[in-house]
């Protein structure tokens, strides 16, 4: 069992609509650690660097005009197998698919603001992190929930 770390994004429809203390208190009661947090504006710039494998698709112009239209909140979130759990948790792409339970299933119905992004991979997580946090600013720390949370294998 891999203790992973995973780059999360709440969107600017996450914040607009005032989800970020449920989106964090979900992830925080699931047992996952926060060890980094911060609250930003994504560039242009910035943008074509994250989403860089979709700068050239079609809905490219409006997803750009969507995540930089307000600030977001970015985490590192750290714990056993933490990219697959966050992306079970995150639910599908498009709200109207996404399983009830979800967080885009439970608060969205759009395909473009649904409002969390999750690294789908280790490679995305190791490739992303680095775009939103310097490493001073991830926080190495124990807790002792930790024995509770996850002891089975
Ligand atoms: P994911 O966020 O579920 O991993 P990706 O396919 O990596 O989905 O797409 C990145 C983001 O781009 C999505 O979260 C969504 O905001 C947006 N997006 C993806 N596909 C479409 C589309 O067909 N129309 C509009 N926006 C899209």
């Amino acid at each position: 069992m891999a203790n992973e770390r995973s780059l999360i994004l709440f969107k600017p429809d996450a914040v607009q609509r005032r989800l970020c203390g449920e989106l964090l208190s979900r992830i925080e009661k699931r047992g996952l650690k926060i060890v980094g947090l911060k609250m930003l504006m994504v560039t242009k710039e910035l943008s074509a660097q994250h989403y860089a494998e979709h700068v050239e698709k079609p809905f490219y112009p409006l997803l750009e005009e969507f995540i930089t239209s307000g600030p977001v909140v970015a985490l590192v979130v750290e714990g056993p197998e933490a990219i697959s759990v966050m992306r079970t948790m995150m639910g599908s792409t498009n709200g109207r698919e996404s399983d009830l339970g979800t967080i885009r299933g439970d608060f969205g119905l759009s395909r473009q603001m649904n409002l969390i992004h999750g690294s789908d991979g280790p490679e995305a997580a190791a490739r992303e992190i680095p775009i939103y946090f310097r490493p001073e600013e991830l926080i190495e720390y124990e807790t002792t929930l930790a024995g509770w949370v996850c002891a089975d294998d």
